[in-house]
This record gives structure tokens, C-alpha cells and sequence, in this order.
């Protein structure tokens, strides 16, 4: 075997050889993320040094357990590596401790609880039909299963969470945990309030931050650190990093949470991954990346606006951060038959349930847009004015059936003038 290389032209051609069909699939994708507009808005575009590090020899190595406590010798270089990303995920976000090593996002959670819950104790997330996530007590969630599960909503009128809401089921059931954090909500969470209630009802509080990360980490929204118990996050959404999760907890819950992860959870961490997150931190702490993150707020507030223009319900009214809730009701389409549309013209972007949705989880009135991706691709407020045009006259193409073809080739020029990789 010759000179093994992971980050020259030998590692396509070593790919290409030993698995054509693979080979042909990533290059397929690539054209793909390249010739499409992503506006999934938890999907993001890694930077080429977190793709290196992540594509690099770090995944030879095993390591279970902690830096200077592992169960395998020569784990000298990826203690290093995983000190440091915990050092910066610490700087970046005031944290007393990290835990960077859970897979994902929905393992980082089930951490929590393992940490500290017993099965059968109480938790309070908000409901996933109004925007929360599985993770946070969905009866399909083991979440919901093991441990007793409550939720709250939003205000019908308002679209907003409801804290009275919270506050009396808090004081009706007493959690043991309560969780604010959202996969589908456009506002800013009132971190504080819940904290207070946590706090009065004698409840532990986390906060899962995955979708609003980056927007945190650049100072542009509001920091749940120095106010919950534990905080958990994934490194790929506004964040920018490779796929992945990470924990942050004051010092007091530090053994727990590292218990309840590792040998908890999880087995052998992911040594690339660990040092790509250590990668992506470090970009966070640029100026380039806090000036990235004041363009995806930008772009949103562009685009909820300019869709609000063309007769669009936007839930809540507007957004606070890198996502856009519609409420295609009035519109008299389904968010699987928006969805459908969208991706014939080159436009990805997912059918979401809105709060009180009349339809099926599999159908929705809703529509979840976000410009992390398109931010990224360098494209600011008179592109986000052109994608709400042609979301528009897609979406209207039932009416006027010559608009996809031509919707489809702007969409393509779009893409062209705005590359990636
Ligand atoms: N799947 C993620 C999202 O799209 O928001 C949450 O886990």
C-alpha cells in the first residue's frame, strides 16, 4: 500500500477506485448542494477545513472515555484535540464545563435526562406540534416513554410560547426538568422567564439551542448559558461545524453529564468529528463569522418581509432569527404540496406542521424556510427578494403553470452566480 493521503488528489482518486458507485453518488450530491437553493433551515455549508478534519486519520483512533482518562494507550494527540474544543466551545459560549463528544444532537439530550432524571420523573418541553423537538418528550421519542412526558404550546393569536402556559403546568405537575428550545419557532425564547419558573417550581432547566447556536456564539441572540443548568447543542445548524453535538453545564453537573454521556451513552467518541468541532469553534470567534451571522438575520427578516408583501402568513409576524414559519392556510395549499413544487424548480425546503395545524403530520399547512445555506453562499437582501418572488410564483404556478420552467432556470442562475466549493 503506497503513501496513505487524506487531503490531495490521491484521496478522490483512492475513493474513485476502490468504490466507483460511492464515488458517483458524493459527486452527484455535490452537484446537487451546488445547483439548488437549500433553505432547510437547519442545514448549513461545512467550511473546507471542518470537511478536512473530519475526512482525516483521527478516525483510526479509539478513545473511550476523557482526556488523560482514556482506556486505550496513544491517545496523546486526540486529548489534545479534544481539550481544545472544549476550551473553546467553553470561551465561546460562558460555559463552566463542555461535553463535546455526543454524536448528535438527540444523544446530547437523552444525556441530559440520563444525568438527571431517574425513568418515570417529569419532564415539560414544549409540544412538537408547535415547534418543539422529538427529542423533548414525543410519545415516538424514548423521550416519551421513559420518562413521564408533558408539554406546552403556543399563544393561538400570537404564535408565541405561552409562558402562563408554562408557568401552570410547571406549578400543576413539577417537573423535574423543564425544557425550552425549538426546532419550528421564529421568536426568541424568553430564556429568563422559564429559568424563573424552573426556579420556583424547584425543576432543572435546560435549553437546547441547536437551531440558534451561531446566532449565540456571534452575539446576536440571547445566551441561555448563564441561565440553565445545562445547555445542549448540534454543531452543524447556524454553527456552521461538522455534524455533531456537544453539552455545556455549570461545573456543579460536569461529573454527571461526562458519566451520562461516556459510559452512559455512548461508546468510542468520534476523534474527527471532536477536532472538526474544535475547528468550527474556532471559526465562530472570527469577525467574518459574526458578519456571516448579522446576514442570516438580514436575509430572514428580507424574506419574511418580502413574502408578507406578497399576501403570506408568516406565524408570529415576522423572526427574530434564521428561520420563517408560513402558514399556507390562505393560500389553499399543503406544506407537502409546497414542498413538492419548490423542489421542481431547484428549491429544497421542508412542509412543517403549524401550531394547531388542521392537517397530518405527513401533509402540514406549513412551510419552514431558512437562509443559514443561502447566507453562506454569499447572497444578501436583493437575492432574498428575489427567492420570495419565486417561491411566490411557484407556489402559484397551479394558476399559471408556465411559471415553473422559468422559475426553474433563475433558480439555476442563482446557483450559478453564488457557487460552492
Ligand atoms: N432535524 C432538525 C431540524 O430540521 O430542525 C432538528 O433535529
Amino acid at each position: 500500500m503506497g503513501r496513505l493521503s487524506y487531503q490531495d488528489k490521491d484521496s478522490t482518486d483512492a475513493l474513485g477506485q476502490t468504490d466507483p458507485e460511492i464515488a458517483a453518488i458524493i459527486e452527484k450530491e455535490l452537484l446537487r448542494q451546488q445547483s439548488r437553493l437549500e433553505l432547510i433551515a437547519s442545514e448549513n455549508i461545512a467550511s473546507r477545513a471542518v470537511l478536512q478534519v473530519q475526512g482525516s486519520i483521527l478516525t483510526n483512533k479509539y478513545a473511550e472515555g476523557y482526556p488523560k482518562a482514556r482506556y486505550y494507550g496513544g491517545c496523546e494527540y486526540v486529548d489534545a484535540a479534544e481539550e481544545l474544543a472544549c476550551r473553546r466551545a467553553m470561551a465561546l459560549f460562558g460555559a463552566e464545563h463542555a461535553n463535546v463528544q455526543p454524536h448528535a444532537g438527540a444523544p446530547a439530550n437523552l444525556a441530559v435526562y440520563v444525568a438527571l432524571l431517574k425513568p418515570g420523573d417529569s419532564i415539560l418541553g414544549m409540544d412538537l406540534a408547535h415547534g418543539g423537538h422529538l427529542t423533548h418528550g414525543a410519545p415516538a421519542s424514548i423521550t416519551g416513554r421513559y420518562y413521564r412526558a408533558y408539554s406546552y404550546g403556543v399563544d393561538r393569536a400570537s404564535g408565541l410560547i405561552d409562558l402562563d402556559q408554562v408557568r401552570s403546568l410547571a406549578l400543576k405537575v413539577r417537573p423535574r426538568l423543564i425544557i425550552a428550545g425549538a426546532s419550528a419557532y421564529p421568536r426568541h425564547i424568553d430564556f429568563s422567564a422559564f429559568a424563573g419558573i424552573a426556579h420556583e417550581t424547584g425543576a432543572f432547566f435546560m435549553v437546547d439551542m441547536a437551531h440558534v447556536a451561531g446566532l449565540i456564539a456571534a452575539g446576536l441572540h440571547p445566551n441561555p448559558v448563564p441561565l440553565a443548568h445545562v445547555v445542549t447543542s448540534t454543531t452543524h445548524k447556524t454553527l456552521r461545524g461538522p455534524r455533531g453535538g456537544f453539552i455545556l453545564c455549570r461545573r456543579e453537573y460536569a461529573a454527571a453529564i461526562d458519566k451520562a454521556v461516556f459510559p452512559g451513552l455512548q461508546g468510542g467518541p468520534l476523534m474527527h468529528v471532536i477536532a472538526a468541532k474544535a475547528v468550527a469553534f474556532k471559526e465562530a470567534q472570527t469577525p467574518e463569522f459574526i458578519a456571516y451571522q448579522k446576514k442570516v438575520l438580514e436575509n430572514a427578516a428580507v424574506l419574511a418581509q418580502i413574502l408578507m408583501d406578497y399576501g403570506y402568513h408568516v406565524v408570529t409576524g415576522g423572526t427574530d432569527t434564521h428561520m420563517i414559519l408560513l402558514d399556507l392556510r390562505s393560500r389553499g395549499i399543503t406544506g407537502l404540496e409546497a414542498e413538492r413544487l419548490l423542489d421542481q424548480v431547484g428549491i429544497t425546503a421542508n412542509k412543517n406542521a403549524i401550531p394547531f395545524d388542521p392537517q397530518n403530520r405527513r401533509v402540514t399547512s406549513g412551510l419552514r424556510l431558512g437562509t443559514p445555506v443561502v447566507t453562506s453562499r454569499g447572497m444578501g437582501p436583493q437575492e432574498m427578494e428575489l427567492i420570495g418572488r419565486l417561491i411566490h410564483e411557484t407556489l402559484e404556478s397551479r394558476h399559471y403553470p408556465g411559471n415553473l420552467e422559468r422559475v426553474k432556470k433563475q433558480v439555476s442562475q442563482l446557483c450559478s452566480d453564488f457557487p460552492i466549493y
